[in-house]
């Protein structure tokens, strides 16, 4: 469980580290099974639907820098991403009720590994409320070398920045927009068990590793049960095509308005007469 004041500093500043939520076999066990995946990485050429590899990448110094989605791959993750402890925490910052969001695990290997620049991640996938949070799990100590994360203080009550560049979303803060943003940043260094909480709407990005280990953090997203992504998995489609008078924005008018989610679907919903029919009627009801 989070202190008073470990609650009122993720208020304020949008992130806190803190130590030892997962133990040393956890940790141990969580290492075991990233190697295996480092292990199967070294006959991979490229990039799949499990492994990102980084540039130079050879059998002989494999550069896996992400998992893709390890809770699917393997119930050390998925466990991992249950954690009571944690769980406990999360319910502290977001509420009773909390859904899973997705997981990735960065690795950035000896010898540099992925830098990763400033963004938001509300910025890759805006909700209908911000309660939403990403954890970091250390599952090495991190030190001032180690690529860690870093965060800017009360960034999470800024705006958004513009992600934009070249009429494209790139992931990354416009260099103009994001000057100053290292000199502010906190770099969140701890021990293997700790872990990082930021808000997600909480400037961050990283560093390469100049130290002499890997950096493994292993990320889960939650959010309280009642976010609501507010885009599609798809993209933007003939969206701004089917505009008649006006310019296309990527910035919605956004007020607060009663919102009921039409899902999950029956079967063959494109017809009104097939949906309303499967609407349980009472005897005196129009239909009976
Ligand atoms: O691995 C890191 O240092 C940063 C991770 C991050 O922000 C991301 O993957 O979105």
């Amino acid at each position: 469980m989070l202190t008073e004041e470990q609650v009122a500093a993720y208020r304020e500043d949008g992130f806190i580290l803190v130590p030892d939520v997962y133990s040393t076999d956890e940790i141990a066990e969580l290492n075991r099974v990233t190697d295996r995946f480092v292990e199967t990485s070294r006959a991979l050429t490229g990039s799949d639907s499990v492994f990102d590899i980084g540039p130079g990448h050879s059998h002989a110094a494999p550069k896996l820098r992400r998992i893709k989605n390890p809770t699917l791959h393997h119930p050390a993750f998925d466990k991992a991403m249950r954690h009571p402890g944690l769980i406990a925490i999360l319910q502290q910052l977001l509420g009773d009720a909390l859904r899973f969001d997705h997981a990735k695990l960065n690795i950035k290997p000896v010898g540099g590994g992925a830098e990763i620049d400033w963004h938001q991640d509300w910025a890759f996938y805006p909700h209908t409320n911000d309660d939403m949070l990403a954890v970091g799990v250390l599952l090495g100590d991190v030190g001032p070398k180690s690529g860690p994360l870093q965060v800017v203080p009360g960034s999470h009550k800024g705006p958004v920045l513009n992600h934009h560049s070249n009429g494209v979303f790139c992931g990354a803060i416009d260099d103009a927009e994001a000057e100053g943003l290292a000199e502010t940043a906190v770099p969140l260094t701890g021990k293997a068990g700790s872990v990082t909480i930021h808000h997600v709407r909480a400037i961050h990005g990283s560093e390469p590793n100049t130290s002499e280990t890997a950096r493994r953090l292993l990320l889960f997203s939650y959010a309280a049960v009642d976010a609501w992504p507010l885009l599609p998995k798809e993209g933007i489609g003939d969206f701004d095509t089917r505009i008649l008078t006006g310019t296309p924005t990527l910035a919605p008018r956004q007020i607060a308005v009663p919102i009921r989610i039409p899902l999950p679907k029956v079967e063959a919903d494109d017809s009104i007469f097939d949906n309303q029919s499967h609407k349980q009627r009472g005897a005196a009801m129009m239909g009976s």
